[in-house]
């Protein structure tokens, strides 16, 4: 039996914004993910800071919660065996002068501004996956989904 892993994909709004950069991450998705559920939506500070709350000390955070506060942001629940790493491989390395250098076909070394405007989120563990989905859709049911998905990956 093999279940069909999730993970939260968030498209920052800068992204959002750029329609190149919008369709082309829209095909690679469509390409390689079940996409469960998406959502446009804006962010209060209050909220944008309750996401990122595991950084609330780092020197980055006020920068960060800021942005993703400053227009749409385009979330996805992407399913696939193994949507964590493909979807965090497909980002490419969080700094943007790294990905340009290291990985210049990822979402972030073709489309990242700096390190705060890298592109996109996504979720680092099966855990910050469940919280994630649920922050923003707080009635999904893993339980639900991984039944169904059970029958089909069996
Ligand atoms: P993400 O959570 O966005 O998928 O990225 P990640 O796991 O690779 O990076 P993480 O350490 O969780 O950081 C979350 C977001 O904070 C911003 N950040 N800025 N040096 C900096 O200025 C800095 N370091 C991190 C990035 O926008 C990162 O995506
Ligand atoms: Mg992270």
């Amino acid at each position: 039996m093999c279940k069909l892993q999730l993970s939260l994909a968030i498209i920052k709004p800068h992204a959002v914004k750029n329609p190149v950069a919008l369709s082309y991450i829209r095909n690679v998705i469509k390409n390689k993910f079940v996409v469960v559920k998406t959502k446009r939506v804006t962010l209060d500070q209050e909220t944008a800071g309750n996401f990122y709350i595991e950084h609330e000390e780092k020197f980055f955070f006020n920068r960060l919660v800021t942005f993703m506060s400053s227009g749409y942001i385009d979330l996805h629940v992407l399913g696939h065996r193994n949507a964590i790493q493909l979807w965090r491989t497909m980002l490419g390395p969080t700094k943007v002068f790294k990905a340009q250098f290291e990985d210049p076909y990822s979402l972030r070394g073709m489309f990242g501004l700096s390190d705060t405007r890298n592109v996109a989120h996504g979720s680092d563990s099966i855990a910050s996956a469940e919280r994630e989905i649920k922050f923003f859709f707080p009635d999904f049911s893993f339980y639900e989904w991984h039944t169904n998905t059970e029958q089909l990956y069996r």
